[in-house]
């Protein structure tokens, strides 16, 4: 009595594996025509040759060495924040006179530092020192002379006094006096 059941086989079959790994092709997508027309990049820069920037020394205030002395005993003072002429030249006895020929105020005021040796100390406002008018024309404006209105000072020491307006001397509005 032996029967044996066909039916046990079990064919197991493998299926074939998959073609795996064929063709490892393609190797053609390489980046091939290295287009030299890329790099739009080189915007030329640099020719922006601009001559360096130091800005030249506008001469301002203080040397008192270049420029020419307007002999006048007259100065106006302008609404383009100026004494006119701005250096001055005068004999000593001279009685100089600040003209406000524009609409906004201004002060005459010397520096105290910038006056010759043994000079009297002037201010619009008559005051006595530049702390004195400096905080005079702070607090109240004194020593402003306004529109259409003048101040005058009498030099009677040589050399060269330098003065300034109070509101405008960060404008500029700085001027010399050469008495001789
Ligand atoms: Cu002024």
């Amino acid at each position: 009595m032996t029967s044996i059941d066909p039916s046990r086989r079990k064919l197991l079959r493998v299926a074939g594996v998959a073609i795996a790994g064929g063709a490892i092709a393609g190797c053609s997508a390489a980046p091939g025509e290295s287009s030299d027309s890329g790099g739009d990049g080189g915007s030329d820069g640099g020719d922006g040759s601009s001559d360096g920037g130091t800005p030249e020394p506008t001469q301002s205030g203080g040397g008192s060495s270049s420029g020419e002395w307007t002999e006048t005993s007259t100065v106006e003072m302008t609404d383009e924040l100026g004494f006119e002429p701005k250096q001055i030249q005068v004999e000593a006895g001279t009685t100089v006179t600040f003209e406000n020929v524009g609409s906004i105020g201004h002060t005459v005021t010397a520096y105290e530092d910038e006056i010759p040796d043994g000079a009297t100390y002037f201010a619009s406002g008559e005051f006595d020192s530049q702390q004195a008018a400096s905080e005079g024309y702070s607090s109240e404006q004194a020593g402003n002379v306004p529109a259409g209105e003048s101040y005058e000072v009498t030099l009677e020491t040589t050399g060269t006094y330098e003065y300034y307006c109070i509101p405008h001397e960060m404008n500029g509005m700085v001027g010399s006096i050469k008495v001789v």
